[in-house]
């Protein structure tokens, strides 16, 4: 628990006032754990409320979103936008919809991106929003209607100096591209108020890959630095089969893994051959169907429906679906079947027992907030490009994202040694990014 006095006031007050904020809970818990030795040092934290304010968006908006259905039936769902902290830079966060979507995961994800933004070393701000819409099973004209309406609100809260969205779980381009058009209509300009749109409009090569990619380069260059090992050779599960698993197991493939798993909210696919992945996109990216029809064409890959993929013996995991989807007993099975790496590519996938867990067992952990924020960075580099009106090549952006990624790991690596936190990229990329945002909002006054 919270040895400070003054971080464990602000987080009881906090679990006393929202004690059904869960995630978000979790997730403050977690960043003040890790910050305790920055707070004995530097007591001008306290001075200027720095905990109280950090934990207290900005800014909460909530609105109805009206849209009719292909059956002419009206629709209403619930938008949102936490606009959490702009110390550093313009609110900056994906966009989600799923049904689960509600204020305590908006508030855990938006907290979340606070402090990875901070990470990438760009000028970035926090924040998140989405909607309770499941756009499973809806059709093409359904998604752009939903689309349109939810951005005839959103419209008037963001804009590219203030807050730029860009896509999460349910969110990719066709979405992004829906919400550009819109905001553009509205707005009679073309300015880049969102992140992810197609090349041709404003968008970045490489935005797509970023965060699959990102965790990747991530994961090496930790295992390079503190084991001088590599994928190459490495049996890799990762669970998710959407962006950001997909382009995860791309990279990891490149990188001379072995990757046997993906999955989805109903179920795994282990395929001991190593993933085929042109199919897995065939299945995904353009039918748009679930990762169980893999084993249509891949006799020898077999499905289980509702279990998760960490049963798979494997060096390297990478969580890429959602949040909880690693708990204790799964940190247990991963440990007793010799795991070396846990990398989240999801935000929040772990458990705080199960962090604890595999920590305690030498497992290396990357968090999320380091090693998926190479998705954020691309989105920062396209506001650049944006307004250099100027693209940059694929490689270049992949370069760029490289180094940024290095960056981060470097940056949370000095950050733990310099706290006596050895190696532990957690509580390392959590004292980095905190004093980096906290040096702002002192330097920025009290507002
Ligand atoms: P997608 O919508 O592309 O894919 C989400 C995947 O996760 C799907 O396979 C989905 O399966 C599965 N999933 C979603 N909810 C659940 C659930 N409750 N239980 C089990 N599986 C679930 O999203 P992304 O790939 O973009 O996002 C995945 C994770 O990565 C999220 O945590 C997101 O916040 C995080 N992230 C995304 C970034 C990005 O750039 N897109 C950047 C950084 C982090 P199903 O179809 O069955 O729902
Ligand atoms: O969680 C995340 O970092 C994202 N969903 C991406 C945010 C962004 O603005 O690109």
């Amino acid at each position: 628990m919270l040895k400070t006095k003054y971080a464990r006031k602000h987080y009881e007050d906090l679990a006393n006032r929202l004690p059904w904020q869960k995630e978000f809970l979790q997730s403050v818990l977690e960043v003040f754990q890790s910050i305790e030795p920055v707070l004995e040092e530097q007591p001008e934290i306290e001075q200027n409320g720095i905990l109280q304010r950090m934990i207290e968006p900005d800014r909460q908006i909530q609105f109805r979103v009206a849209w009719l259905d292909d059956a002419e039936k009206v629709q209403i769902n619930t938008g949102y936008r936490l606009e959490f902290n702009s110390a550093i830079g313009p609110y900056k966060g994906g966009l989600r919809f799923h049904p689960s979507v509600n204020q305590s995961i908006l508030k855990f994800l938006g907290f979340e991106q606070v402090f990875k933004n901070a990470l990438t070393g760009l000028w970035l701000g926090g924040g998140k929003g989405g909607s309770n819409f499941d756009p499973h099973g809806r059709s093409n004209s359904e998604i752009m209607r939903f689309c349109q309406a939810f951005m005839t609100e959103l419209y008037h809260h963001i804009g590219q100096n203030k807050d730029v969205p860009a896509g999460d779980i349910g969110v990719g381009a066709r979405e992004i591209g829906y919400m550009f058009g819109q905001y553009k209509r509205l707005a009679n300009e073309f300015t880049g108020a969102l992140t992810g749109k197609g090349v041709d409009f404003g968008g970045s090569y490489g935005r797509t890959e970023a965060t699959g990619y990102g965790l990747c380069y991530f994961v090496e260059e930790v295992l390079n630095k503190l084991h001088g090992d590599s994928f190459a050779g490495k049996t890799v599960t990762v669970s998710g089969s959407g962006n950001v698993a997909i382009f995860a197991v791309e990279k990891a493939q490149a990188l001379g893994a072995k990757v046997v798993t993906l999955s989805d909210s109903s179920g795994f696919v282990y395929d001991p051959n190593g993933i085929d992945l042109a199919e897995v996109k065939q299945i995904k990216l353009i039918r748009r169907g679930r990762i169980s029809e893999y084993v249509d064409t891949h006799p020898k890959a077999t499905y289980k429906a509702d279990a998760r993929v960490w049963e798979i013996p494997c060096d390297i995991a990478l969580p890429c679906a959602t949040q909880g989807e690693l708990e204790i007993e799964d940190a247990k099975t991963l440990i007793s079947n010799g795991v070396k790496v846990v990398g989240e590519g999801a935000n929040g996938p772990s458990s705080l027992e199960a962090i604890d867990l595999l920590r305690d067992n030498d497992v290396i952990f990357c968090p999320g907030k380091a090693a998926n924020a190479g998705g954020v960075a691309v989105s920062g580099l396209e506001m650049t490009q944006q307004s250099q009106r100027l693209p940059w090549t694929f490689n270049e952006v992949d370069e760029r994202l490289q180094r940024i990624m290095r960056e981060i790991a470097e940056r949370s690596l000095t950050a733990a040694q310099t706290y006596n936190r050895g190696n532990d990229l957690l509580d390392g990329a959590n004292i980095a990014s905190f004093k980096r945002v906290t040096g702002a909002m002192i330097a920025q006054g009290v507002y």
